[in-house]
């Protein structure tokens, strides 16, 4: 025990060059120079993982009055934290894992902020003998939910509370306050939520951070919402690329059509930034520096995920997975320019439209296209709840993303209040604003999705969106001509509409099947 201050404890002054008043790296060198002399527990939380995520999140919860540890596997990272950006921070580095439990109040919290995979079971398995029963382990990467659900399950078997949170909001957000979606073991919730709400941007007087549910609910939430991600920025595209395409108009003259459709329903952190980035010059070129930017869009898999989380629950999230075949198909970038000599679009684009009613007609498509995208998360997770038994609170998810993360965006106070009114909706768009919306904007959007069929302009979030409403609000549907050839050729029988539902029908087709249906002859 030390009678100094946790906080500072024996750390040497960090020496500061007098011009520029940055830390010489010889000050944060010392070997042993952040082992804490304090051994009583003093920290609120712990914090592993000293990437840039890890760094602002810890430093975001000092800012909040929180002592927080620090531990990292590369130990040299630890030190050039403490005596760099935490000097005279409420932050306690620690040069091994048993330091770093023991500075922990209990019950111990600790936030992994590591890369998502073997580096979480890693710690999971260094850290559980050294934790005691009802001590926490959050981690807070980009986990893929199923891999919470196994380690949620695994660590109660040891009285150990696991958390997967999804945090969302960037470097920016983790320092200033990001949406985090915390689920997995619901008795870790009431000593985190001070912390975590604390620490989580706030809109309209609430955190945009709440319990989502149990086991790998938190992570799937991060998950749809990265899908979700994938189809704004996807449409953003397209306005872009129809903006550019069809009225001819440069890179900074759709900056300023997006700076101004920022200020009403189209206002998100997506719309803001677009408007910034299409107005930026290259400082090589002097060319927008999009024109400079080569066309093939990266992924890191969670808008797969997404996708392919959506069939296995049978959810109709189309648009979201065309947003990830999008920058699959981008990525051919050798075989499209290939192809671009060879297959031929339409030979006559014919006049151009009017320039102030297309911009109108484009904004309108890419607000009803951004509904129905949201319409599928939403309803991809009232499934996925079914299907996993999570009582997920759609209110709460839509006020999480209401700020600090990267699909904020002012509409969500919309998708709050319906969810709020009716917690049972089962989609958003049967919701009165959303059909309210979508109504009024409909005819400017199919002129659009018409246009750029009939230009030959890419546009196929917007084309999927629109084909999911036109799907969706199908009182009849062709699908009784894929049961009759499903029947046809597997005997797979059919539900008629003049019988009750669940009673199933097997026609001979041809004369020779017999009377002998696919269950039959299955079994
Ligand atoms: P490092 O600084 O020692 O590389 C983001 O990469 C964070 O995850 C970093 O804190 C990094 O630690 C940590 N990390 C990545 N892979 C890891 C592993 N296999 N084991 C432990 N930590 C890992």
């Amino acid at each position: 025990m030390t009678e100094s201050d946790p906080r500072t404890a024996d750390l040497p002054a960090a020496v500061t060059d007098d011009q520029t008043g940055t830390v010489r790296s010889e000050a944060v060198t010392t070997p042993q120079l952040i082992v804490s002399p304090v051994t009583e527990a003093a920290a609120d939380i712990g914090v592993i993982g000293l990437a840039v995520m890890g760094e602002n999140l810890i430093l975001n919860m000092a800012s909040r009055g929180l002592t927080v540890a620090a531990f990292n596997r590369t130990i040299s990272k630890v030190d050039d934290f403490v005596a760099g950006r935490a000097q005279g921070l409420s932050i306690l580095g620690a040069d091994d894992l048993p330091t770093f439990v023991s500075l922990l109040k209990s019950p111990r919290k600790v936030m992994l902020m590591v890369k998502a995979g073997p580096a979480v079971d890693a710690f999971i398995d260094m850290l559980s003998p050294l934790l005691d029963s009802g001590d926490i382990i959050i981690d807070g990467g980009n986990t893929h939910f199923p891999d919470t659900v196994r380690r949620e399950k695994a660590l109660a078997e040891q009285d150990i509370l696991f958390v997967g949170a999804g945090v969302s909001g960037g470097e920016e957000g983790a320092l200033t306050g990001p949406s985090i979606m915390p689920g997995g073991n619901p008795d870790a919730w009431p000593a985190l939520k001070p912390i975590f709400q604390d620490i989580a941007a706030q809109v309209g007087g609430q955190p945009c951070c709440d319990w989502v549910g149990e086991g790998g609910a938190g992570h799937f939430v991060k998950m749809v919402h990265n899908g979700i991600e994938y189809a704004d920025m996807q449409m953003i595209a397209e306005a872009y690329s129809l903006l550019s395409g069809v009225l001819g108009l440069s890179a900074p003259e759709i900056g300023a059509i997006f700076e101004d459709w920022n200020k009403g329903e189209l206002d998100s952190y997506l719309t803001q930034i677009t408007a910034e980035i299409l107005k930026k010059t290259c400082g090589d070129t002097g060319q927008p520096m999009v024109d400079v930017i080569l066309d093939t869009a990266g992924q890191k898999g969670t808008g797969k995920w997404t996708s392919v989380t959506a069939l296995d629950v049978g959810a109709p999230a189309n648009t979201i997975a065309e947003a990830v075949f999008a920058r699959i198909l981008s990525s051919l970038k050798d075989q499209r320019v290939e192809a671009s000599k060879v297959l031929r679009g339409p030979d006559d684009a014919g006049e151009k439209p009017d320039r102030d009613a297309f911009v109108e007609q484009v904004r309108q498509a890419l607000y009803a296209s951004k509904i129905c995208s949201y319409a599928q998360g939403f309803q991809m997770m009232e499934l996925a709840a079914a299907e996993y038994g999570w009582k997920l609170d759609f209110g709460s998810i839509a006020q999480m993303w209401r700020g600090g993360c990267i699909i904020r965006a002012a509409f969500l106070d919309k998708i709050k209040a319906a969810f709020d009114g009716n917690a049972a909706l089962p989609n958003l768009l049967l919701d009165g604003y959303f059909t309210g919306a979508i109504g009024t904007s409909q005819m400017a959007w199919r002129q659009v999705v018409a246009a750029a069929a009939l230009r030959g302009v890419w546009t196929p979030a917007f084309s999927s969106a629109l084909a999911y409403y036109d799907g969706y609000r199908s009182e009849r549907l062709s699908a009784n001509i894929l049961q009759a050839q499903r029947d046809y050729f597997g005997a797979h029988t059919y539900e008629r509409v003049d019988k009750p539902r669940g009673e199933f029908f097997h026609t001979n087709w041809t004369g020779r099947g017999g009377s002998t249906s696919s269950s039959t002859y299955n079994a």
